[in-house]
């Protein structure tokens, strides 16, 4: 049974895991800046080692393909791996990373080997999947695309307008609104992640069977009243914009537990105008990010959200807008590889477990274009999107097998 090379996987992630490392211990690879345009290099010369091309799409999506095969396997629908290699402020070694980098080990070992394909096999490496610009960017671009009028709107966790920051990178901003794929172009796509929850660790089980992927929805909510001295505005005569967007984001949580047990809401950043400790803000903004597994429920989220913080506003005498993002739908998986990853787990002897992902992914674009499926290995507590974010070596090693296992049955 063919395998991966898991003292190269183990030590590709553990370069990777140095690029953008803070003094705090966690990883700072926002998309497009310049750690992010670190570790693309750093994964480019990986691939160039290995005797790999890649090509880099509109939308900075890299993407390595076997080299070898005939012109008449070339032009066959292709099977995609892949994961991304930028990280949210302050995350962890693996989101991403192992599925980007155990996706490219997987396809060294398919070259070294010789393996016949009956298809071509190639790595994707997707843009901003953390959403610094837009959340699953680059997959979004693939399977929908981006007018230029959206680009232009798009602005960064750091206020940075994402023309520039793309540009500074090296972007061709025209390229980036010509990014959708063929409809036909793949056959199947196949992703490595960690859980990023507790379930496969509380189990005792190595595998996780992605059976689907949450929906999420949300944006910039805005809440905006009157700036006024600190000192001498009585309270009763006061707009202040952070206290009304204070008393929406506490009744948030019960928005979330009266949809669903699955639903959660979360607020990740907040920003006010003009931000000084002696002025009564006038401008409050909040980030609001809401997911649920179930398309419906998502709709009725997305209403109560927008409708309290509404009444919110009437009541402190304030105006509010919402800038929020298209909602990525939630996405079923497909069965049959599905059957194919619990096959391969077993044919390896590892115990493996069906589970829903309630953490977004780029699968869940590439699913509206090819049959795609999702393999789990377990986060140690739980963990992640946060520097403790780890995975023990020996379910690296076991996840990549099953995903080499999977790329090749899809492929041949
Ligand atoms: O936010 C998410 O669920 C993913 O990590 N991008
Ligand atoms: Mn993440
Ligand atoms: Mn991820």
């Amino acid at each position: 049974m063919l395998s991966i090379d898991a003292d190269r996987l183990v030590a590709d992630l553990q370069e990777l895991g140095q690029i953008g490392r803070s003094k705090g211990g966690g990883l700072d690879r926002s998309s497009f800046s310049t750690a992010d345009t670190e570790a693309r290099q750093w994964y480019m010369s990986r691939c160039a080692e290995a005797g790999l091309a890649v090509k880099i799409d509109g939308i900075g999506n890299m993407i390595v393909c076997s080299p070898n095969v005939s012109a008449e396997v070339a032009s066959r629908p292709a099977v995609w791996s892949g994961s991304h290699i930028d990280t949210v402020p302050s995350g962890g070694q693996f989101d991403g990373a192992l599925g980007a980098v155990a996706a490219l080990e997987c396809l060294r070992r398919i070259h070294e080997e010789g393996i016949a394909l009956n298809r071509p096999v190639c790595v994707a490496v997707y843009s901003d999947e953390e959403g610094n610009f837009s959340s699953l960017l680059g997959s979004s671009a693939l399977v929908r695309g981006y007018s230029r009028d959206e680009l232009d709107a798009m602005i960064g966790r750091d206020g940075d307008h994402f023309v520039d920051t793309f540009e500074a990178a090296g972007g061709d901003i025209d390229a980036a609104t010509r990014t959708r794929i063929a409809s036909g172009s793949l056959h199947a796509t196949v992703e490595l992640h960690i859980e990023q929850g507790p379930f496969l660790e509380q189990l005792g089980h190595q595998i996780g069977i992605v059976t689907g992927i949450v929906g999420m929805g949300g944006g910039v909510v805005t809440f905006r009243g009157r700036s006024d001295h600190a000192g001498t505005t009585p309270m009763a005569v006061r707009r202040d914009a952070l206290v009304a967007a204070g008393a929406f984001l506490a009744s948030c949580p019960s928005l979330a537990t009266s949809t669903s047990s699955r639903a959660v809401v979360t607020c990740g950043l907040i920003s006010v105008e003009p931000a000084s400790a002696n002025v009564v803000p006038g401008v409050a903004r909040v980030t609001i990010d809401f997911r649920d597994p179930d398309a419906d429920r998502m709709v009725t989220l997305e209403t109560k959200i927008i409708d309290t913080a509404r009444s919110i506003a009437e009541e402190h005498h304030l105006d509010v807008d919402f800038d929020f993002e298209r909602t990525i739908q939630p996405a079923p998986l497909d069965a049959k590889i599905q059957g194919m990853i619990e096959g391969n787990a077993k044919a390896r002897g590892l115990v493996a477990s069906r589970l829903s992902s309630a953490a977004g992914h780029d699968s869940q674009n590439m699913a509206l274009v090819a049959p795609t499926g999702m393999i789990f290995v377990p986060s140690i507590g739980g963990r992640s999107h946060c520097p403790e974010e780890s995975t023990s070596w020996a379910d690296v090693e076991n996840g990549a097998n099953v995903l080499l296992d999977t790329i090749i049955q899809l492929a041949t």
